[in-house]
């Protein structure tokens, strides 16, 4: 799937995380926690090196418990990486942050100089959400704000903590191409990108096996659906939505199917799991490994 990001803006945020990055004592990056991998931001992995990061999995409220419990254990496995679990205006909770952030930080003395924190993640994890909760006063924009933050602002925390909102636009990794796909359905990537239909007939293949009885219970069917298209097709004819001849309108049931699931009508769900990622992972690998050996046979070719 190639989706072309606002090129200058990544180029211009890479180069200016690369400079603040390394002047920064720890780093937030906050997730969702519905799609704990497919909303990781890829220049954090490569520009961390050995600053301590929380990886705050956000939007709680709308994840399956269970899944979001072993994402913390997974993302724990890598060295200097702590978790936390966060749910909107929970203000004792999120100083959470700022007490984890201490602990990852035994030998910063902060009465000689402030601890510099750097809070990052794709658009609409809820950062600014986060940094007004911690701020305790909205000092951020929240919802529709544009894509690039202006100046770099830091924020005074108690405990001589300096916060710094991103630098720029963070873009979500887009391969596999199931992470685009679940991006799309939390709403983190505009639906003008993939065919919204194909977004929801994604998501309801997915229900159908992850969540068979919250489905059943939501829609009023008897029966499990074999697949998502026969899923959109039971929701089509329960609630009604014809196009006309009589057809199933599937732009309405994409709608529903795709309102629901952001608002948590649906109920608490995830979208990954560590083991499925890791199968994904090496799914696309095995592509690689083939698509070179293809290259590599076609240059043993032309050389002959
Ligand atoms: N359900 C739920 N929604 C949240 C939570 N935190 C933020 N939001 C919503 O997510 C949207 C994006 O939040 P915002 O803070 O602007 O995200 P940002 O783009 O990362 O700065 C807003 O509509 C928030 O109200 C949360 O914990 N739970
Ligand atoms: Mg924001």
């Amino acid at each position: 799937m190639a989706i072309n990001w606002f090129p200058g803006h990544m180029h211009k945020a890479r180069k200016e995380i690369k400079k603040v990055m390394p002047q920064m004592d720890l780093i937030i990056e906050v997730l969702d926690a519905r799609i704990p991998f497919s909303s990781e931001n890829p220049l954090v992995p490569t520009l961390r090196g050995d600053t301590p990061l929380i990886r705050v999995l956000n939007k709680r409220d709308l994840a399956d418990p269970a899944i979001t419990e072993q994402w913390q254990e997974w993302l724990e496995r890598e060295r200097g990486v702590r978790t936390i679990t966060l749910t909107h205006n929970q203000r004792n909770e999120a100083m959470g942050i700022l007490k984890l952030a201490e602990e990852m930080t035994p030998d910063h003395d902060r009465q000689k100089s402030a601890l510099r924190v750097m809070i990052l993640g794709i658009p609409n994890v809820g950062k600014s959400t986060i940094i007004n909760t911690l701020a305790g006063r909205p000092v951020a924009k929240t919802g529709n704000e544009p894509a690039v933050t202006r100046a770099q602002q830091a924020i005074k925390l108690p405990d001589n903590i300096l916060l710094y909102d991103t630098p720029g636009f963070l873009w979500p990794k887009l391969s596999p191409e199931a992470c685009g796909y679940r991006l799309a359905i939390t709403g983190a990537i505009r639906s003008a990108v993939l065919d919204f239909e194909d977004v929801a007939l994604f998501e309801a293949d997915y229900l159908i096996q992850a969540y068979p009885e919250q489905v059943k219970a939501r829609y009023g069917l008897d029966q499990l659906p074999v697949d998502g298209l026969a899923l959109m097709d039971a929701i089509a004819a329960k609630r009604r939505f014809f196009a006309r001849g009589g057809i199933p309108d599937l732009h309405k049931v994409s709608e529903v199917l795709l309102n629901e699931f952001r608002n948590g009508t649906l109920g608490p769900m995830s979208l990954e799991t560590p083991d499925m990622v890791e199968q994904e992972a090496r799914e696309a690998e095995k592509i690689e490994a083939e698509k070179a050996a293809r290259k590599e046979a076609g240059k043993g070719k032309r050389k002959a």
